[in-house]
Parts: structure tokens; C-alpha cells; sequence
């Protein structure tokens, strides 16, 4: 994998749409339920342990949060969805600045979808899951705190999900852990694609 990913930076947050960087180069979003690890695995890509903030609270990433690896790439913190203890109306408004950044968003290339490998494709996972395919956006699934699985179960979970989405020829699934490191070589690689940069 390119080791274009360790000098990622923080370039800015916003709330909402409005505030994002202009919409040019190339950018890979990092999209998933609130706790499911968003943040723990844009860490683990960049090797920079405090890079994005992690909590256990569910709900701490409430902005997008962009860090760029040059000026023309960047990663993209998106804020978790389905989380139980913001207000109703606060959570439309997410999920509906979010329904519209998969489906305005040029300089989107790709995206990983986060999902807890004990409970995967829940339905909010399955509405990111149908935006990033009615985006026809590539897209990597990371099973994530596959540490928490034994084997066993690890594999089953894996085989699960890939039957769901082996109609979607653009989405791909692997097992993923922050703790353990487990899945990096290959989600790596796999930003290396969304980014073009293919040795
Ligand atoms: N065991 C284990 N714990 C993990 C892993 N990834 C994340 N966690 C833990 O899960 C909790 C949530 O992680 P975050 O990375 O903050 O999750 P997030 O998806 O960014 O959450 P929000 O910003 O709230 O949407 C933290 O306590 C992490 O330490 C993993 O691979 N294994
Ligand atoms: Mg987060």
C-alpha cells in the first residue's frame, strides 16, 4: 500500500455541508454507525494514534471532519448515524446532510462502510449501503473489532455480508480490527484503488 496515508493532517471540521472544502481532487469517506470504530480505523490507515478523536460515548464525531494526505486527497470523519441520544430532529438533519454529501459529492471516490463485525448490515448500515450504491461509488466494507470474534465466528460474519452484497460489483467486505491491526495491508490496498495509486 502507498505510505501516502501517514502524513495525513487535519485540514478542517464542519457541521454540515456548507463548510466543507471545495469540491475538487479526491476524497474517500470513512461512514458507519455511531461507536462502530470510524475514527479508530481513519488511526490505524494513518499510523497516528490521536490523528482522529475516539470515545467510547457513541455520537462523538457530530462534524465532518476532513484531514487531508496531500492537497489534492483527502479522508473524510464522517458522523456517526443511528445514534440513540441526540435529538430526532438533529438526527434527520444528519442523516439527511449526509443522503445529500453521497449524492452531490464529485470528488468522492470511494467510501468504507464501518460496520461492527458482531452486528453487521443493521438498517442503518443498509441505507449507507444503498447510497453508496446508488452512487455507484466503490465501496469497502471493514468489519470492524474483529478481535472481539473468535475465528470461527470472525468467518462467518465475513461470509454473511459477502452474500448480501455479492450482487454489487463495486462493494467489497473484509474483517478489520484498530486493536489488533488486523485488515490493514488490505484496506490500504483498497484505498490505493479508490485513489489511483496502483503500482
Ligand atoms: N476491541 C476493539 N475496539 C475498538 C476497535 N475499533 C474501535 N474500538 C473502540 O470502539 C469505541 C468507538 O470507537 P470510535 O473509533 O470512536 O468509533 P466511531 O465510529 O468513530 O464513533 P462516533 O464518532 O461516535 O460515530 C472506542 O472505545 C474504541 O476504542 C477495534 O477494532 N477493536
Ligand atoms: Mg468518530
Amino acid at each position: 500500500m502507498s505510505n501516502i496515508y501517514h502524513q495525513a493532517k487535519f485540514l478542517l471540521s464542519c457541521p454540515s455541508l456548507k463548510g466543507c472544502p471545495e469540491d475538487q481532487g479526491y476524497e474517500v469517506v470513512f461512514a458507519g454507525r455511531s461507536n462502530a470504530g470510524k475514527s479508530s480505523a481513519i488511526n490505524t490507515i494513518t499510523l497516528q494514534k490521536k490523528l482522529a478523536k475516539v470515545s467510547r460515548t457513541p455520537g462523538r464525531t457530530q462534524h465532518l471532519v476532513f484531514f487531508e494526505l496531500d492537497e489534492n486527497h483527502r479522508l473524510v470523519d464522517l458522523p456517526g448515524y443511528g445514534y440513540a441520544k441526540v435529538p430526532e430532529h438533529i438526527k434527520q438533519q444528519w442523516q439527511k446532510d449526509m443522503g445529500e454529501y453521497f449524492a452531490q459529492r464529485q470528488c468522492l471516490v470511494g467510501a468504507v462502510l464501518v460496520m461492527d463485525a458482531r452486528r453487521p448490515l443493521t438498517k442503518f448500515d443498509q441505507m449507507m449501503l444503498d447510497w453508496c450504491v446508488g452512487a455507484n461509488l466503490p465501496t469497502q466494507i471493514i468489519l470492524t473489532k474483529s478481535d472481539k470474534l473468535k475465528k470461527g465466528a470472525a468467518k462467518n460474519s465475513l461470509l454473511k455480508v459477502k452474500r448480501e452484497v455479492e450482487q454489487y460489483p463495486y462493494v467489497d467486505v473484509q474483517l478489520f480490527s484498530s486493536l489488533k491491526k488486523q485488515g490493514l495491508e488490505a484496506l490500504g490496498l483498497r484505498l490505493d484503488t479508490f485513489f489511483g495509486y496502483v503500482s
